[in-house]
């Protein structure tokens, strides 16, 4: 399974520079929120329009949650559930080609969501995979104040989205 650490994705500025380009463009400006659970994303609207923010709460008082979204390229038919159970390689190909939407980390215990990338708006039209790739168990405290050498070691925890933590959205 993919261990893709959020800090490995830098150019915020250009996401940022897309999210203005989405704004003038017009288009919806409703706020979404999606509750992460253990271990599913829960409320994760199936359609947004084009400028959609979403948000993320963490229902869990254990787990630190995060929401990882990446645009699926136009190309690829196959289903989240099918692409996130390919082999790791095969999944970086499809979702490592350039910086995920968005990545939203939330503590358990509702505590102040981090916006390691992008400000949660979704301004491209496409499908999007949403998962989650912290570790079950993982130290909440440890994961948030990992330094450049990334969180952590995993050990033999899986992934939340191995659990299936991950859903779909189509902006329209
Ligand atoms: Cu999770």
């Amino acid at each position: 399974m993919s261990i893709i650490k959020p800090r490995r994705w830098a150019p915020i500025g250009a996401l940022v520079a897309l999210a203005a380009l989405g704004a003038a463009c017009g288009g919806g400006d409703e706020t979404k929120t999606v509750t992460a659970a253990d271990y599913a994303f829960q409320d994760l609207p199936s359609e947004v329009d084009a400028g959609t923010t979403l948000k993320l709460e963490n229902a869990s008082t254990k787990e630190l949650h995060e929401m990882v979204v990446f645009r699926i390229p136009d190309a690829e038919r196959r289903s989240v559930e099918e692409l996130v159970k390919l082999p790791e390689d095969q999944q970086e190909a499809i979702f490592g080609a350039g910086p995920p939407a968005m990545v939203l980390l939330a503590p358990p215990g509702g505590g102040e969501v981090i916006k390691a990338v992008g400000n949660g708006k979704l301004t491209e039209k496409g499908r999007y995979a949403v998962v989650c790739f912290i570790p079950v168990g993982a130290d909440p405290a440890a994961y948030l104040q990992a330094g450049p050498d990334g969180p952590p070691p995993a050990g033999n925890s899986p992934p939340h989205v191995a659990q299936g933590m991950f859903g779909q959205i189509t902006v329209k």
